[in-house]
């Protein structure tokens, strides 16, 4: 997602970086490139015109020329003007007391995901309490009927429809009165889409809004579209006065024109946007996790709400018990494999971690999925006490378990090497916040050590200088126990020698 752009906007700031002092001309150049990537985005010109005019206005001046990092303060005064484009959101649906009805209506163009966001709608909704009743108002399309049906029935939601009827504004108006008796305190209307805004189309959405009066209006807008469906939101918020934007198919090879554009031409908050084709696919929408997404900052804050939300409780806290007793063993290691492997694909996670943009561009080609079934493999095919104690594993054992797993025999030994750099790591994390474990994991990556691949590779050091007087004890004392252990060997060693 927003590949181009980031690249786009990562080698403007780059002409910027290492530059003691800029010149009016420098900086200049620099923002004609970012300029550029917007446009390449397809993000609509009026809005690159406005976003260009307020970044120049504070990177051209004295005090940012002349500053000891200006493109520091270029990349911060992006990231908030990208912030202000997106922003301000409000979240809240706006829904009534419970004994009340609350009628939403989503509407768009055709194929830009009001079916199916309507039924994710449903979802949340019932996860929060409520009770939806789902509205097929297209009459468009025959199997527009039978697509909500199937949709309510696998979140077990009561779908509304009329087969017989061609008037969508009675089916509506039907549905409402009904919902009460059906025990539904939320209404969503499905309307028809159109490949074009028209006459008719917008007659008939109107029609609905002055008759059903629902409490909000969203328009559904496809996240892979730029100027287009931005210009079609400008005639959707003339003729219905939009509460909402929500964006969809932002899991996809969005360019950004439409997250970046939506906002400023229709003046309407972004709500959620649509991340995939399942249902609990709708997340709500934080400019500034975006504005760091498309920085290549990352989306740290969304990749540990769904951690969160992913990850088997229970298992976590079972874990994290087993960290504080300083255990950690290669059966931990697998179940945090698994656990990881709920959240998606590593290219997934990576585009959502900072700094890993360009990494996960270095691994194109190279399936770190994959990688983390082989892993997965080699420790599937060790006994329960090689899982627990890895030094028990000899050549012969290696070479049983790599054919086992379908492996060389020296991965194995790779696997054993990193998890023992990596056991260290773990249990010193444990007890700690996320925010602190965040910094362990980025000390990590900064060090090397962590490939994503799952391949831990170099080990450096430098991760200690950052360690804590009480962590620097704990590891003298494992370095001192190492020692006294190895001394220890090497005088048996010597003992039984002389015998
Ligand atoms: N990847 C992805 N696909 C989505 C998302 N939202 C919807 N889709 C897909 O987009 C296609 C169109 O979705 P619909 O919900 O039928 O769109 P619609 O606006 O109701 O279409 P019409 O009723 O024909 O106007 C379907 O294949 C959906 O699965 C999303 O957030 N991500
Ligand atoms: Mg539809």
């Amino acid at each position: 997602m927003f590949e181009s752009l980031q690249d786009g906007l990562a080698s403007a700031l780059k002409t910027l970086r290492g530059k003691a002092r800029l010149s009016e001309g420098n900086m200049r150049d620099a923002l004609k490139l970012v300029e550029q990537s917007l446009l390449e985005a397809d993000v609509s010109l009026p809005v690159v015109k406005a976003f260009m005019a307020a970044v120049a206005e504070q990177a051209i001046g004295e005090s940012v020329l002349k500053s000891l990092d200006p493109s520091q303060q270029v990349v911060g005064i992006v990231y908030q003007e990208l912030i202000n484009l997106m922003g301000p959101v409000d979240h809240s649906l706006h829904l009534k007391s419970k004994d009340e009805v609350t009628v939403l209506m989503l509407c768009g163009l055709q194929g830009s995901g009001k079916t199916t966001t309507c039924g994710k709608l449903a979802m949340m909704l019932k996860e929060r309490g409520r009770v939806p009743l789902l509205v097929a108002a297209d009459l468009q399309r025959p199997a527009a009927i039978e697509q909500l049906s199937v949709l309510g029935e696998q979140i077990g939601v009561s779908v509304f429809s009329d087969r017989q009827s061609g008037d969508p504004v009675k089916v509506c108006q039907s549905a409402v009165k009904q919902a009460k008796s059906v025990g539904a305190d939320v209404v969503i209307l499905d309307t028809a889409g159109r490949l074009h805004i028209d006459e008719e189309l917008m007659r008939q959405l109107e029609k609905i809004d002055q008759r059903i009066e629902p409490e909000q209006i969203y328009l559904v807008v496809d996240g892979m579209t730029g100027q287009d469906a931005v210009n079609s939101a400008k005639a959707f918020n003339d003729a219905l006065e939009l509460d909402g934007v929500i964006l969809t198919k932002l899991d996809g090879d969005a360019r950004g024109g439409a997250v970046l554009s939506v906002k400023h031409v229709t003046g309407v908050p972004i709500k959620f946007i649509g991340t995939g084709e399942h249902l609990d696919a709708l997340q709500e929408f934080h400019p500034e996790r975006m504005a760091q997404r498309i920085l290549g900052m990352g989306d740290v804050l969304t990749l540990v709400e769904e951690a969160h939300q992913k990850f088997d409780q229970e298992e976590m806290a079972r874990q994290e018990e087993r960290m504080l007793a300083g255990i950690f063993t290669l059966d931990d290691f697998r179940k945090q494999l698994k656990q990881m492997t709920r959240l998606g694909s590593m290219q997934k996670i990576m585009s959502m971690m900072p700094g890993m943009g360009a990494m996960k561009k270095a691994m194109d080609g190279v399936d770190a999925d994959a990688d983390v079934k082989r892993l997965l493999g080699v420790i599937d095919s060790m006994t329960p006490a090689e899982k627990e104690n890895p030094k028990l594993i000899d050549q012969r054992r290696r070479r049983r378990i790599a054919v086992g797993a379908g492996v060389e025999p020296h991965e194995v030994n790779d696997l054993v090497k990193q998890f023992d750099v990596m056991s260290g790591v773990m249990t010193s994390m444990a007890g700690k916040g996320i925010g602190e474990r965040m910094k362990m994991v980025k000390e990590l990556q900064e060090g090397g050590m962590f490939d994503p691949g799952g391949k831990m590779t170099k080990q450096k050091q430098s991760t200690g200088k950052r360690l804590s007087s009480k962590e620097k004890g704990n590891l003298k004392k494992q370095r001192d126990k190492e020692l006294r252990r190895k001394k220890r060997l090497q005088r048996e060693a010597r003992l039984s020698k002389k015998m």
